[in-house]
Order: C-alpha cells, then sequence, then structure tokens
C-alpha cells in the first residue's frame, strides 16, 4: 500500500549466494541499509547508495534513497542473519531481517 513505512516481507529466508531485490512500491523514497552491528563478521556491508559503512550511508542520506518504481538488489554470499533499515522512516520502524541459510 503506498505510504506503507514496512518492508515486505519484513523477514525473508534465502539460500546463500542469492540475490534479493527490493523494489519501492510506495509513492515515497526509501533506503534499504543495513545495521553495521547485525550482520555477521565475514560479511561486506550493503546499502542502496553503495556505501561501504552504515556511517558513510547516513551521512549522505540522498545518495542512497531508492525512488518509487525503482529497486536494490544485494548478493548474499554469507550465510547468516542480516539486520537493516530505511534511514528517513527508522523511527517509524521501517527496519527487516534477511537470514541466508
Ligand atoms: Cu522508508
Amino acid at each position: 500500500m503506498p505510504g506503507d513505512l514496512t518492508f515486505e516481507p519484513k523477514t525473508a529466508t534465502i539460500e546463500t549466494g542469492e540475490t534479493v531485490r527490493w523494489t519501492n512500491e510506495s509513492d515515497i523514497e526509501h533506503t534499504v541499509t543495513a545495521y553495521e552491528d547485525e550482520i555477521p563478521d565475514e560479511a561486506t556491508y550493503f546499502a542502496s547508495g553503495g556505501f561501504e559503512s552504515e556511517r558513510a550511508a547516513r551521512n549522505r542520506v540522498t545518495e542512497g534513497l531508492i525512488a518509487p518504481g525503482e529497486n536494490y538488489e544485494h548478493t548474499f554470499e554469507e550465510p547468516g542473519t542480516y539486520g537493516y533499515f530505511c534511514i528517513p522512516h527508522e523511527g517509524s520502524g521501517m527496519v527487516g531481517t534477511v537470514r541466508v541459510k
């Protein structure tokens, strides 16, 4: 539903090596930004905008925004649990989890 501040599904379970594509089906901009301390130690950091750290993603938020109708993809090469959020809507609880088996 446009305007909903949620990731759908909130928790996704995939196999190692699979790619997740987030598509913005709302009418406002969002980010997909990993929590640096909520990904496996060996995992590569990920964020829309291609940032290498959560700090960089937060500092340059406009560069990571995903416009309505656009998408962002990330391939998960390490098993484990990954927590991520949307920077503009973190305070509204726009968070999600990817579990990689
Ligand atoms: Cu958002």
